[in-house]
Formats: structure tokens, sequence, C-alpha cells
């Protein structure tokens, strides 16, 4: 490939720790305390399967797939290949009237992974825009069949469903929805499900606490049926720190669901492509949504991309009118990019060749027996996991959340693992080519700095 002269971060040029304050002034970062960051920068400049290396080359294991996306590890030959051939073949195709066949492949290969009967692909480039799009359609779903009054859309407390004005206001992130004024109107919530005092130390799902699916029930008696669109939880919450479903909940909820008439939408943007040991979570736990939002893992985390599963039968109701109109007012500039649809091929042969979808399961007992292994260690109060996916829950410090995983997170990352944190839960989602010897080492480094902490 031609050589950019002027790379965003090399390691021989790029800004270190101990950089003028200068150089780090003019970027806006997302999600981070920059104040802090800005002080003692952490900076990454290559990757390669397990590994980081920051510009000075030191090398950091990658215990969280960049940010639960890289789940073939990094710099994979395959999906490399294909950003630079189609780069090189065609930059970008309009979306709008318009396709280029990768489009087609994609969708059609994606269909084939999904649960039964999710057959249609809506293609995104977040999982934020992902969201809001599923959302848009349940209620523009319901209004087709005649019934436009069914435009309330139920979220769950902790929820995190990217950050548009349609994934805040069901998400349930108080920290994410303050600052930002009103929300979508006629937004309600169920409770979440996370319950220390009867499942801390799970291993796996937890017992108690499927009737809390219940609460759709009452939230039905509130508002009547017939004003709900649709309701939205992810399978497994992630971003909040690792939640898992009480055995026998996303059942419960789904049966309400058709009683009701009423949508179901799993958010997988972190769960799908293998995270649990399965495709999806639907295929995991064997309940299928009407629609599943998926991003991160579909490319591999390699070129920004999300997408929209939808039942056949959601998909129809809109083909209706005249053939010349747009049936569905909706998409981006960037929907089924080539480049990512490109990289999403790439990465599905990746998963394919090594089977990566459900190595997750075969690595699980391994990795549940080394976090576990973490429960003597000071100040845990909770271990969950569930595939490759782990929670530690840690004692606040009095007066200061947040503070104690944080800094357990910054010693980490000096000791040479990138783990993530959320309040005080630290998260741990590895690469799902990861072996015993990577999660020995991300578990003892954890172990080491909680000692200390
Ligand atoms: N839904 C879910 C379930 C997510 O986890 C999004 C939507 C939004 O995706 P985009 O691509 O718009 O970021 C996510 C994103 C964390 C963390 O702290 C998790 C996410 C993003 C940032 C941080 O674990 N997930």
């Amino acid at each position: 490939m031609h050589k950019d002269p002027h790379p965003a971060v090399a390691p021989s040029t790029a800004p270190a720790a101990g950089t003028p304050a200068s150089r780090l002034d003019a970027y806006w970062m997302p999600f981070t305390a920059s104040r802090e960051f800005k002080s003692k920068p952490r900076l990454l400049a290559k990757a390669e399967g397990m590994h980081y290396w920051t510009p000075e080359g030191r090398q950091v294991l990658d215990a969280v797939a960049g940010l639960w996306c890289v789940n073939a590890g990094h710099a994979r030959t395959k999906i490399v290949r294909a950003i630079a051939d189609q780069a090189a073949e065609m930059d970008f195709a309009p979306p709008f009237n318009m396709a280029h066949p990768k489009a087609f492949e994609l969708a059609e290969k994606l269909v084939e992974l999904a649960p039964a009967g999710l057959d249609k692909v809506f293609f995104t480039n977040s999982g934020s825009e992902a969201v809001d799009t599923a959302l848009k359609m349940a209620i523009a779903y319901h209004r087709a069949r005649g019934e436009g009054q069914r435009t309330r859309l139920i979220g769950r407390e902790r929820g995190y469903h990217g950050v548009n004005f349609g994934g805040i206001s069901v998400g349930g992130i108080a920290g994410n929805r303050k600052s930002f004024g009103t929300m979508v109107g006629g937004v309600d919530h169920l409770r979440h499900t996370h319950d220390l005092k009867k499942n801390a130390f799970s291993r796996g799902l937890p017992e108690h606490g499927a009737e809390l699916a219940d609460d759709l029930e009452r939230i039905v008696t509130l508002h009547d049926a017939s004003t709900i669109a649709a309701v939205i939880v992810e399978p497994v919450a992630g971003s909040t720190g690792v939640l898992l479903p009480p055995k026998g909940y996303l059942e419960r909820l789904r049966t309400i669901c058709d009683k009701h008439g009423i949508l179901l939408i799993f958010d997988e943007v972190i769960t799908g492509f293998g995270r649990l040991g399965a495709p999806f979570a639907a295929s995991h736990f064997k309940v299928t949504p009407d629609l599943m939002t998926v991003a991160k893992g579909i490319t591999n985390g390699a070129v920004p991309m999300g997408a929209v599963f939808a039942k056949r039968a959601i998909h129809d109701v809109f083909m209706t009118g005249p053939e010349h109109m747009v049936e569905f007012p909706h998409g981006y500039t960037y929907s089924a990019h080539p480049l990512a649809c490109a990289a999403a091929l790439g990465t599905l042969e990746t998963y394919a060749d090594e089977g990566l979808l459900t190595r997750g399961a075969k690595m699980a007992p391994v990795f549940e027996h080394a976090l576990h292994s973490l429960r003597e260690s000071p100040n845990v109060i909770d271990i969950r996991n569930i595939g490759l996916v782990g929670g530690i829950e840690l004692e606040s410090i009095p007066g200061s959340p947040g503070k104690r995983a944080f800094d357990i997170f910054r010693a980490c990352f000096e000791r040479g693992v990138l783990i993530r944190t959320t309040g005080d839960i630290i998260a741990l989602s590895p690469p799902l080519i990861v072996e015993e010897s990577h999660i020995d080492q991300a578990i003892s480094t954890i172990a080491d700095v909680l000692k200390s902490a």
C-alpha cells in the first residue's frame, strides 16, 4: 500500500507521554477525563493480534478487544487486505437509489449468520445510529400497519444504547442524560436486574430476578399496550458494568411482548459476533427479537459500521405505495460504505476460518475460573461472567465513586494490560483469539494491582 507521508500516529513521530501540552490541545476527546489524560497521556500507536504498542514501543495486552470490538484480534490480514483493495477499487458509492455489489453480499452473509427470521439488514455507521434506526423502524412499522398511536418506547434503567437522542432517551445511565435537556418523549424504563444481595459471585446467569421482566406488565397497565411500540434491552448489559440477565428473564420479556403486540429489540452492539460464545446473544439464549442492532464486531472495529436486523414481516409492511416512492425515509450518506462492507466481509471470513464465533464457548470455563480467582482480592464485591465477558465490581471509595477503578485502570496500563472500567466496575472482553496465557497475564496483573490499590 502507498505509505502515508503524514500518518496521524506513527511510532517515531507521535507525541509521547511528556509531550508539550500544546500538541494535545485541539482534540476534544470523547468520554474522557480530558484534563487527567492530557496531564499524562496514554497513547497507542500500533496493534497486532492480542497486543497494542505505545509510541515508545511498550507492549500492552488488549484485554478488552479495543472497546468490545476487535473480536478477531488486531491487524488481521484478510481484513487489512479487503479494506486496502476496496479503497483502490472504489472509494465510495452513493447508497440512495444506488448500491454496490458488496452491500448485497454482506447483507446475505449476515442474514445466514443471524437467528432464523431476521432476514433483512439495514446498514448504519455505529451502534448509536443502529439504535436510533431501530427505534424509528419500530414506530414507523406500527404506523404503517394502522396503529400510529403505538409510539412509546421502553428501555431499562442502566441500559446503554449509544449517545444519540433516541439512544440516551431509552438508555438508563443518568450521567449520559442529565446534561442534554429534553429527551425523546413517551419513554418509560424497566427496572434493571442487578441485585448483589441475591446474586453476588454468580457464575453465568444469576438465579434470581426473572420476575423483573414483569415490570413490563406494570408499564403496560400504566400506559396501555396500544400506546407501546417497542422494548429495547441489551441481552447482557455491557457499558453499565456487565449485568447478566437472570435465568428466564429474556424469555419472559419475549412472552410479554408477544402477548401485547410490542416489538422486542435486542441491542447486540456488544454481544453480537461471538462475545458470548455464539454468533449472537439471541442465538445463545434462544430468544429471537423482532429487531436486533449490531456494530463493533461487524467489521472487527476496523471501519465504522453498524446494522439493524429486522424480521421479514416488519420490512414487508413498509413495501406499499407507489413504486417510485421511498418506503422508509431514513439512511446515512455512509450506509453500506464500500470500505465498511469490504472490512465486514473480511471479518466474517476470518471469524469463519478460525471458528471464532463459537470459540468463546470453549474458552469461557478457563476465563471464568481465572476471573473468579480474584474473589479474595481486596475490595472485590462481585465477579460475574458469561462467554468472554467478565465484570469485577469493587467497593467504591466513600465520596469518590469511580476513583478506585480508574486508578486500577491506569496502574494496569502501566503494567502492560489494557482493561476497561465503568464506575467502580472493571470490564474484561478479550479478543476471541485469546489464549490461556493472556488470560493469566491479565488476571495476575489485576490481582497485583488490587493488592496495592
Ligand atoms: N449499544 C450498546 C449496547 C453499546 O454497547 C452502543 C450501542 C453505541 O455504539 P457506538 O458505536 O455508537 O459507540 C454501544 C457502545 C464501555 C463502552 O464503556 C461501550 C460502548 C461505547 C463506549 C464505551 O464499555 N458501547
